[in-house]
């Protein structure tokens, strides 16, 4: 059983967090309903369709060292600053991170682990976990979800030795040989863009080396995943920032009609690597949604499922073996209870991130989805005035209209203390 998460708040200025104490400032804004979730730890929970997902990936990258139970309470440093993030970058701001101080933080991303992994030599590896943002509300997004991280890096000098000499494989490490021309898009128009440079430092022949190594190895990954979902599945991988790789990319799917996001990658910046004391190598990492994933692997509708204790929901995935396709069959869907909330801004700090929070800790699992349906300014007054849908439901029974009216008015009270907003 897991131990209670809960932090024990032992005095006005210190939480204790699975038996650590943390001091709290004027940063701090994690939330007990977030804190409760750190011992969940959903890609360990066997059965789990995330831990399911975990392993497949795993088994596709068989040579590497495994990382699964980094704890997601990091430092700043490790979260940011050590990949390079400017000082000003949004990810950065109280809006978007959940802080318990000024040097602590909620892991954003699987990221945050890269420095130390490389800094202990590794070569090849793949990290697991919990990652925490604070974002708007509806069946995709939730405040945690599960990244995996991947990263491979070679020897400079034995890149080339690692083309065959017809040039028509790369001889991977594990002495797969992998088609240096294959069908699934490595295209070499995407390598050199004004916009998605290579760095300096690296000579041409190792970095196409990298990248096709890496388009490689996840597009493989992509389609063995799908292969009984869609055998002719369409990626396409679109240029991309970040701060820690260049150039970098986004690789999409086409599934049911859209595009979808599955992950950011790139070439390592080099400075990470002279930092972990590996500047001869050179290589890829690559950050993949876990959540995305399942979600049209199995036929997950909501984010929130996830995270139920239904044994209609974690049932379903007992038996699960590699051949067979797992299709989630939802149980029916309970009724929803909507109330709307208007109010009037009394300045201009409002952030839709601090209303959904406030929802969050209130509702808890019990909100499904909060839009935006109107949004003006008086004319005379010049002041703005905003209308939030609040579409309430559970995914296990019917709510009574009882409940939700209680919630609803505790979210009043909350948003017009917290927000400074004018309730209409
Ligand atoms: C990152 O987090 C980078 N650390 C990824 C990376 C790793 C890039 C290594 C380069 C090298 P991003 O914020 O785009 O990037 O998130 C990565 C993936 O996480 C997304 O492609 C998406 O699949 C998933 N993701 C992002 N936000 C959410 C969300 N709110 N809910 C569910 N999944 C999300
Ligand atoms: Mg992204």
């Amino acid at each position: 059983t897991p131990s209670n998460p809960y932090p024990h708040v032992t005095h006005n200025e210190t939480f204790t967090i699975e038996g650590i104490s943390y001091k709290l400032d004027d940063q701090t804004n994690v939330s007990p309903s977030i804190l409760s979730k750190l011992s969940r730890k959903l890609h360990l929970q066997p059965h789990h369709p995330l831990y399911i997902l975990r392993t497949q990936i795993e088994q596709h990258f068989p040579h590497f060292s495994y990382f699964n139970t980094f704890n997601p309470i990091v430092t700043v440093q490790k979260n940011f600053d050590d990949l390079g993030f400017p000082k000003d970058h949004p990810g950065r701001s109280k809006t978007d991170s959940y802080y318990i101080n000024k040097q602590i933080m909620l892991r954003t991303h699987t990221s945050a682990h890269q420095l130390e992994v490389f800094s202990k030599m590794n070569t090849k590896f793949l990290i697991s976990g919990d990652v925490y943002r604070r974002d708007e509300i509806d069946s995709s997004h939730y405040p945690i979800f599960h990244q995996m991280e991947g990263a491979q890096i070679f020897n400079i000098q034995n890149i080339e030795q690692e083309i065959s000499k017809d040039k028509k494989y790369l001889i991977s490490l594990n002495s797969r040989k992998i088609p240096l021309r294959d069908n699934s898009e490595v295209n070499d128009d995407t390598i050199i863009s004004t916009n998605n440079p290579i760095q300096s430092c690296h000579p041409i022949e190792q970095v196409n080396f990298a990248i096709k190594h890496l388009k490689f190895s996840l597009n493989s990954l992509i389609k063995k995943l799908f292969i009984n979902h869609d055998e002719n599945l369409k990626i396409r991988w679109i240029d991309a920032y970040f701060p820690f790789t260049c150039p970098s990319w986004e690789m999409e799917i086409f599934f049911k009609g859209k595009w979808l996001e599955i992950c950011g990658c790139g070439i390592v910046d080099q400075n990470i690597l002279n930092k972990a004391g590996q500047s001869d190598k050179i290589g890829w990492a690559f950050g993949l949604g876990l959540e995305r994933i399942a979600m049209v692997l199995f036929d997950i509708p909501d984010i929130r499922l996830f995270w139920s204790q239904d044994e209609r929901f974690l049932d379903q995935f007992t038996d699960f073996n590699d051949n067979k396709i797992i299709k989630f069959l939802p149980f029916s869907k309970f009724p929803p209870c909507i109330k709307d909330i208007s109010f009037w801004l009394n300045d201009q700090n409002f952030h839709e991130n601090n209303f959904c929070e406030i929802i969050r800790n209130n509702a808890e699992d019990l909100v499904e989805d909060v839009k935006l349906i109107d949004d003006f300014v008086h004319p005379k007054t010049k002041k703005r005035s905003l209308c939030y849908r609040i579409n309430y439901r559970s995914m296990d029974r019917t709510v009574t209209n009882d409940e939700i009216n209680k919630i609803q008015e505790r979210v009043r009270e909350d948003i017009e203390e917290k927000l400074n907003v004018t309730l209409r």
